[in-house]
């Protein structure tokens, strides 16, 4: 697993990283707070066709008020489990922790302690039978149960998420509960076969998968996580001559998952954008939906920058006009969720991004959706880099944007004017035995601030392709959708 995705999945987990001695000062502070402020209680929660879904849930120990519920559910577990082992940070930030919600997390079903069996990127179907179940189901049941069960709830609920969870959540505004007020998609999975997690416009994303598969598995009954090294050696640390070594796809299994993992395979069964692909797209879906919804992105995130667009988009176009705001900032996969985030790779953005985004954007949204203290949010409120600088925008794409078109020309070129003449073309040997490395520097797994690098080191070589404009005579700033559209032909 790359170090980017394992460290996020620690904390979304709820574990505090663990400098060398153990967790941090801080984190001690923190789980001394959610000791003494709350109570955890774990329940087992029946779906409709019968399963039932291991959920935690914590309950502020002050009872003179009612307070709301957010929820997550995941497929990285809920720990710690154990009514005595509690997390370090209750909610989306440190934030929620002090601000008093009854706070819900629940593995989905085929993860760790809830029964069931676990689909990788599971299809919504909109022909269920009453006992039949999918994850917008599932969360529904959830919902309801929590609200007719929890003592002390308001009656109002809300969903957060980060990746993998993020596409929970943007499930749970699928004929969602009536109690479901707010949810925050954040870095969804909606489109994994194109331009999330697996595909990107075609490319497989191949040290981000391998390294994520070779770990994320299917179980064979409930059980808690297990603490695990690497399952085999790769070696070498370096993952350029690992891949080269590994030669063709289709000796990984062979090789080192030995065809346990039905996951990866599916991967490589399905390279092109199918019906495999096409139906685990969340877009569709993004009908009527009611709750408040605050979609949340990097510019940055080499994971799951095309979900939350695609699905803000969708829910824009598809109606009705629930709260519906874009939020995207100059952070890579999750990066939001932590940290100052003044910096990423070699840029500075001169603010702390992250921290502006919690206190001023996250939590005031739920606050006001789950807790009645209204807040007007714009359509979309976004970092723009360069100048550095939030803006709010009333509609997105921008109403003062003009559709542009940059054109290939000859001798690589790229221009805003079409190129005279007829069509032409540009052609390169590629190499398999020396394919293109996406970063100057080896190491393990895909570096989550990759997008940042200065990638002139392969565009100097003959198998890519680098299309150039002349000096910009003013500033240009892009905002909105990139379409590009150009025809590859191999040979
Ligand atoms: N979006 C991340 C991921 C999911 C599936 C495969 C690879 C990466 C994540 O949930 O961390």
């Amino acid at each position: 697993m790359t170090k980017s995705i394992r460290s996020f999945l620690l904390l979304a987990a709820g574990l505090p990283l663990l400098g060398q001695g153990g967790p941090s000062e801080k984190a001690r502070q923190q789980l001394e707070y959610t000791r003494a402020h709350y109570t955890k209680f774990d329940y087992r929660i029946p779906m409709r066709d019968g399963v039932k879904l291991f959920t935690s849930v914590y309950v502020p120990k002050d009872a003179s008020k009612p307070y709301p519920m957010m929820m997550q559910r995941t497929p990285y577990s809920v720990s710690p489990y154990g009514i005595d082992n509690y997390r370090t940070v209750l909610g989306p930030s440190e934030l929620f922790t002090k601000e008093s919600f009854i706070y819900v997390y629940q593995d989905v079903r085929g993860r760790y302690l809830s029964e069931g069996t676990f689909i990788d990127v599971p299809v919504h179907s909109a022909k269920l039978g009453p006992k039949e179940s999918d994850e917008s189901t599932d969360t529904y049941d959830t919902i309801d149960w929590l609200v007719k069960n929890i003592p002390g709830n308001n009656g109002k609920v809300g969903i957060s998420g980060i990746s993998y969870p993020g596409f929970y959540s943007a499930f749970s505004l699928i004929d969602s509960h009536p109690a479901l007020k707010a949810v925050s998609p954040q870095a969804p999975m909606g489109d994994v076969g194109n331009g999330d997690d697996a595909y990107h416009n075609g490319a497989f994303y191949l040290s981000a998968n391998f390294g994520f598969y070779t770990s994320f598995k299917p179980r064979k009954e409930p059980e808690r996580p297990r603490a695990r090294g690497r399952d085999f050696d790769y070696g070498t640390e370096d993952e350029y001559d690992f891949y080269l070594r590994m030669g063709p796809l289709s000796n990984a299994n062979e090789k080192y998952l030995k065809n346990e993992n039905v996951y990866w395979d599916d991967l490589l069964k399905h390279p092109n954008y199918d019906t495999f692909w096409q139906t685990r797209a969340e877009a569709p879906h993004m009908q009527n939906v009611k709750p408040a919804v605050l979609w949340v992105g990097g510019w940055f995130d080499a994971e799951d920058l095309a979900g939350p667009l695609k699905l803000f988009y969708a829910t824009e176009k598809n109606g009705p006009p629930t709260p519906n705001t874009l939020i995207m900032g100059p952070w890579s996969h999750g990066g939001w969720s932590r940290g100052d985030d003044d910096k990423l790779g070699n840029l500075d953005f001169r603010s702390k991004t992250g921290e502006f985004f919690r206190e001023h954007i996250e939590l005031p949204f739920f606050v006001a959706y789950l807790k009645d203290k209204p807040m007007e949010y714009p359509k979309a409120w976004l970092f723009e880099t360069g100048t550095d600088q939030w803006i709010k925008f009333d509609s997105w794409p921008p109403q003062n944007s003009v559709e542009k078109s940059l054109y290939f020309g000859p001798g690589v070129t790229l221009s805003f004017t079409a190129p005279a003449g007829a069509q032409g073309f540009d052609q390169y040997v590629s190499d398999p035995a020396k394919p293109v490395p996406v970063t100057a520097e080896i190491g393990s797994g895909m570096p989550g601030d990759y997008m940042t690098y200065d990638q002139r080191f392969a565009s100097r070589r003959t198998d890519v392709l680098t299309y150039q404009t002349e000096p910009l005579e003013h500033d240009v700033v892009i905002a909105g959708p990139i379409r590009p559209t150009c025809a590859l032909v191999v040979i």
